[in-house]
């Protein structure tokens, strides 16, 4: 895991080592380490001419912290873009281009079209940045550059350019809680508790005891002392109290903001900053260091700020905060509710009437304590998959899909844990490759690839995918839907109800997640005005009468929708 540290990528980068140790020592490190490495050739002059030097341990490799500055380039979008819906994509497991078995940037540029036809206004990239796991992404190398596997900067530029003309945006997942143990900054700090760097990372000389995180002890061990990295080992956490990391986070983001990316989905933002083993989550300074992020970001024309608190998404939903957080909790009582659960239903009806409208629902999403892929979750049951689909699409807040939630993508057939939602998406009903690559997919493909594709979808009226755009044209063309109040909420047996309005546009959606049909009274509308039917388009016009009450019929497992008119 560590082999790569100081052998031929690295090799590179050490002619251009700071200025700070002489031309001399680095010649007799090079020498030191290409021999290491079984690329010295034997050539040992310049070690047999010199005088004797200073002990050196190891080249360090050189860190680039430079400064940047805010160069706002505008925003191509939208104004409230970021109210249509998200897809978050994975791209080593969205389409190759190259046949590498690994998808690319220019992969998902070609899948654009696909995008936009779903009705997508958002995309979130898990990390696109140079990492060391080779696979997620999470443990980042380089912050202002694109993994190797994905593609180039150049590739980013015409990916933005390539969006942003469909009216598309495009977030990136910023981690900030920690780097990859190969970071420059972090092979800096871990050489000796001297090193310049040293206090970029968490030290102590020796591992505290009474730690207890997620079931493991943060503190790792080596030569030097212990530094704290309660994710993985290769995972060392930032000490994001020195206000020399803080500044380097946001020279890294005005990097990305400089490039035109529309925002970012922040990492694990309850871990940022620890106090003490019985205080390491949602710590008072997150909230504050988050509002700092937030307010950079806010700095440029109409970005967009998501961050990842499982643990408290409505604290840092708020506007003082991120502005904008995943529900999480909430899957799990949109999900009950579509099996028919009646106080899940209420959980549901409940939830906006105390959340931020920053919230931004899921169902699920490529971390396995989020729960399995949806159609793992429902046993294939399309109809309680459509409920559940209707009821956060419809809702307010800013819904995220997992990408190929759409078509009712499956687990990764003999996979696990995240492996298993993380597999390559599918295209096509090709068993081999799922239309995902011209070679060998990455990983074992989606359990159900045969049958729940792209291609087999496309063209069924009836399908997930066809309901899932559906969904998304109502959001896309009701600005109520996308971004009115929620008015009126109501449950009645399996049948809840909600109101939606905007400026003079209001909306009515009722949603009967019950196995019979059933006649509701409806009540708080505009006496004497119309109830007209957009979903379905072919449900009939409903009067509303003088005390603003209007019966309504909904078949079993249905979602209905209706505008107000006079
Ligand atoms: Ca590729
Ligand atoms: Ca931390």
């Amino acid at each position: 895991m560590f082999q790569s540290f100081f052998c031929p990528n690295s090799m590179l980068e050490n002619h251009r080592i700071a200025a700070n140790r002489a031309a001399l020592i680095i010649l007799l490190a090079l020498s030191v380490f290409l021999t290491a490495c079984g690329g010295g050739g034997g050539n040992n002059t310049a070690a047999s001419t010199t005088p004797p030097a200073p002990p050196v341990t190891q080249p360090l490799p050189p860190v680039d912290v430079s400064t940047i500055m805010l160069a706002d380039k505008g925003s191509a979008l939208a104004p409230d873009w970021q109210r249509g819906a998200f897809i978050e994509i994975y791209v080593r497991g969205y389409q190759d281009s190259d046949g590498d078995g690994v998808g690319d940037l220019k992969g998902l540029i070609q899948r654009l079209d696909y995008l936009k036809d779903l009705g997508i206004k958002g995309i979130w990239l898990m990390p696109v940045t140079k990492s060391q796991d080779g696979d997620h992404g999470y443990a980042v190398s380089d912050y202002r550059n694109i993994e190797t596997a994905y593609g180039s900067l150049a590739d980013f530029d015409e990916l933005l350019k390539q969006a942003h003309d469909r009216g598309i945006g495009i977030i990136i997942d910023y981690v900030m809680n920690h780097s990859a143990a190969q970071h420059p900054l972090f092979v800096n700090s871990r050489d000796s508790d001297r090193n310049a760097y040293r206090d970029w990372y968490v030290w102590q000389a020796s591992a505290p005891t009474g730690w207890n995180i997620y079931g493991g002890n943060p503190w790792r061990t080596v030569a030097t002392g212990s530094y704290f990295a309660p994710f993985w080992d290769q995972m060392p956490d930032f000490n994001l109290l020195n206000p020399s990391v803080v500044e380097y986070h946001k020279n890294n983001l005005r990097f990305w903001l400089n490039l035109g990316v529309d925002g970012f989905r922040f990492d694990a933002v309850g871990n940022l900053v620890e106090n003490g083993p019985s205080a390491w989550l949602n710590q008072p300074r997150n909230y504050t260091l988050m509002n700092e992020m937030r307010l950079l970001v806010a700095g440029y024309s109409n970005r967009y700020v998501v961050c990842e608190a499982p643990d408290d998404p409505k604290g840092f939903a708020a506007a003082d905060a991120c502005g904008g957080a995943f529900g999480f909790q909430l899957q799990i009582d949109l999900l009950n509710a579509a099996r028919g659960n009646i106080d899940a239903i209420n959980k549901v009806s409940n939830y906006f009437k105390t959340s931020p409208i920053g919230i931004a629902p899921i169902l699920a999403n490529h971390d396995s304590f989020a729960g399995d892929r949806i159609w793992d979750q429902l046993g294939g049951n399309i109809n309680q998959y459509k409920l559940a689909a209707a009821t956060y699409l419809l809702m307010p807040g800013t819904p995220f899909i997992y990408y190929g939630e759409e078509i009712g993508i499956a687990g990764g057939a003999g996979l696990s844990g995240d492996s298993k939602l993380r597999t390559p998406m599918s295209w096509s009903a090709d068993t081999a490759t799922g239309g995902f690559t011209a070679g060998k997919p990455f990983r074992a493909l989606a359990a159900n690839v045969g049958t729940q594709n792209v291609a087999a979808q496309q063209s069924d009226a009836n399908s997930l995918l066809s309901f899932y755009k559906s969904m998304l044209k109502l959001r896309n063309t009701l600005p109520s839907i996308a971004k009115g109040s929620y008015d009126a909420p109501f449950v009645s047996g399996s049948v809840m109800g909600y109101q939606r309005k905007f400026a003079a546009e209001q909306t009515l959606v009722l949603t009967n997640y019950g196995q019979i049909a059933v006649t509701t009274n409806v009540a708080n509308l505009p006496a004497g005005q119309t109830l007209n039917a957009v979903f379905p388009l072919n449900s009939s016009r409903s009067a509303i009468d003088a005390n603003g009450a209007a019966s309504i019929t909904i078949p079993a497992q249905s979602v209905r929708v209706y505008t107000v008119s006079p």
